[in-house]
């Protein structure tokens, strides 16, 4: 291997906040301008829905399933070899789960100190979604979580080199103002940049502020592990793979909105907050396309992110659920919507995991990027 130096972006931020997609984004600007990426998505799990949507943009992917980057550091390290093998890429992007947080001291310090001939580590992006951090600084009221998973989403933003306020197509320009200048004043240490990962508003300049960031050297942040697995074991989380098949051609798009809105029902009505349920169905017809859903909160409406224009047959649906409730309740609701489902669909579940995440367990912290 030559000693050129890759770059390692990592693009953090709660659960929903549109990291994936703004992942894509970056990939894509940066193979316009004839760089090769490699992409790195990572689970409490497997069968990603992440993985699905940007493999179907045709970027090369790794996926790191069974806990987070800095619990399965050499599983990062392994996704990157991998990706050398296949497609050496001059930038990593990498999206961290979206309920961890320490990654700089236990990522992007270790990648810097014992592999910094391999990688050119970029200070942390963490994105946010403009009404859950609305929620969460008190600007807005509406559903929360619970006290101890807003301490790990306030975590993510304390060690933020760089806040992105997302989706800020979806808010007024009033609250998006209010949001930066609550973002300034909470955690002065991060640049607040605004854009919208869905219509391309603000990523020129989030991305050149990437470019032009020194990545920050200090102190670790103060870390309460205990607290810090409490709130992230407060979160459910489903992956479920399930086959579809019908008698008649039927529209995946509508289908999966049906299905996201029947499971908000079965969630909310017991008063649980939902981080992020996104599904995708692949038709399987050659062509790679998807449909894809997403509903970021019990409040939310699902949003079709991507559809598929003809009718299908079947397919294989991808379900990914996190919300702050117990595994098995989640299980019985993904169930009971998916028994419920018409239009003369035959389901056939093939895989189905739950659990709450582990206690998080760093291979390596560091205090500093220097030795
Ligand atoms: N309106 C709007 N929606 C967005 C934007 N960026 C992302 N979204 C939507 O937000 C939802 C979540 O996006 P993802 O990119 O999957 O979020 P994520 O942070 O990767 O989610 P997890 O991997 O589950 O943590 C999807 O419905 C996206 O279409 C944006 O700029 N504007
Ligand atoms: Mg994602």
């Amino acid at each position: 291997m030559s000693p050129r130096k890759a770059r390692y972006i990592m693009i953090g931020g709660f659960l929903g906040a549109g990291k994936t997609t703004a992942m894509a984004r970056l990939a894509r600007r940066l193979t316009d301008r004839g760089q090769k990426v490699g992409l790195i998505s990572n689970d409490q799990s497997s069968g990603l829905v992440d993985t699905a949507i940007l493999r179907s943009k045709g970027f090369p992917v790794e996926e790191i399933p069974g806990g987070c980057f800095c619990c399965r550091f050499n599983s990062l390290l392994e996704a990157a070899d991998n990706l050398d093998r296949s497609t050496r890429p001059d930038v990593f992007i990498a999206e961290p789960v979206g309920s961890c947080t320490d990654l700089i001291a236990t990522v992007s310090y270790p990648l810097r100190r014992i592999y910094g001939e391999r990688f050119e580590v970029a200070p942390m992006s963490v994105l946010v979604d403009p009404t859950r951090a609305a929620r969460i600084l008190g600007l807005e009221k509406g559903p929360q979580f619970s006290e101890k998973v807003i301490y790990v989403y306030r975590k993510q933003l304390e060690e933020a080199n760089i806040i992105v306020v997302n989706k800020c197509d979806a808010i007024s320009p009033e609250l998006r103002d209010r949001l930066v200048a609550a973002m300034e004043k909470s955690f002065p240490r991060a640049r607040v940049v605004t854009c919208s990962a869905k219509d391309g508003t603000g990523l020129d300049a989030w991305f050149d502020t990437i470019d032009r960031t020194a990545p920050e050297s200090g102190p670790a942040m103060e870390l309460n592990y205990d607290t810090y697995a409490e709130g992230e074991a407060l979160l459910g989380w489903l992956n479920c793979t399930v086959r579809l098949e019908a008698s008649a051609p039927f529209d995946a798009n509508d289908t999966l909105l049906a299905l996201a809105r029947d499971i908000r029902t079965r969630v909310s009505a017991k008063g649980h907050e939902i981080a992020h349920l996104k599904m995708t169905l692949d038709s399987e017809d050659g062509t790679g396309s998807l449909s894809v859903v997403s509903l970021v909160r019990s409040d939310g409406e699902p949003d079709l992110r991507e559809s598929l224009l003809d009718k299908v047959d079947g397919g294989a649906l991808i379900l990914n659920l996190r919300a702050e409730a117990d595994p098995e309740f989640l299980k019985s609701a993904v169930e009971a919507s998916i028994a419920a489902m018409d239009g003369g669909l035959r389901a056939k579940m093939e895989h189905m995991d739950r659990f709450r995440p582990a206690r998080p367990q760093p291979i390596h912290r560091m205090d500093g990027a220097a030795p």
